[in-house]
């Protein structure tokens, strides 16, 4: 029985997250304001379909996927990068026991994100080339 992480779900912890940002070229304003921000994350899960909303008062970003189906991914209003199916480019969500474990193939190497559950809190670990940022997530009631 795999985890479930549907919910809603308020950044409680961030470490190393303007590091992420600096690795993705996001610019210093945008990091400031980026690191500043409360982000909610709202998890629908029907089985091994997900959609991940990632919102906040400056952006919001949203995400819809199969686990072990690859996908297009443009990071709209994020750092704006397209990984894209039918190149070397391409996302793909897969489960490693209880983690859910995608890979952002694209123009930046080692780029991708795990979720899992501990402790009642959601884990989310955002990696790019050597660094990686963790954000802890409580849930919303
Ligand atoms: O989530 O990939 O849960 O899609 C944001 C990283 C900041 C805008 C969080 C807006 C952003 C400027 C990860 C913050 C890095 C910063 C709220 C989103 C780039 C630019 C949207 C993400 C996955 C996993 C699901």
């Amino acid at each position: 029985m795999p985890a479930d992480f549907s919910g809603k779900w308020i950044l409680e912890t961030s470490d190393k997250f303007e590091e992420y940002l600096k690795v993705l070229n996001i610019d210093f304003a945008t990091r400031k304001i980026a690191i500043s921000l409360s982000q909610t994350k709202v998890v629908t899960q029907d089985g091994d379909k997900f959609e991940f909303k990632t919102l906040s008062t400056f952006r919001n970003y949203e995400l819809a996927f199969t686990v072990g189906v690859e996908f297009d991914e443009y990071t709209k209003g994020l750092d704006n990068r397209n990984i894209k199916v039918g190149t070397p480019h391409v996302s793909l969500v897969t489960w490693e026991g209880d983690k859910l474990v995608c890979t952002q193939k694209g123009e930046k190497a080692n780029r991708g994100w795990k979720h899992w559950i501990e402790d009642e809190k959601l884990y989310l670990e955002l990696t790019c080339e050597d660094i990686v940022c963790i954000q802890v997530f409580k849930r919303k009631e």
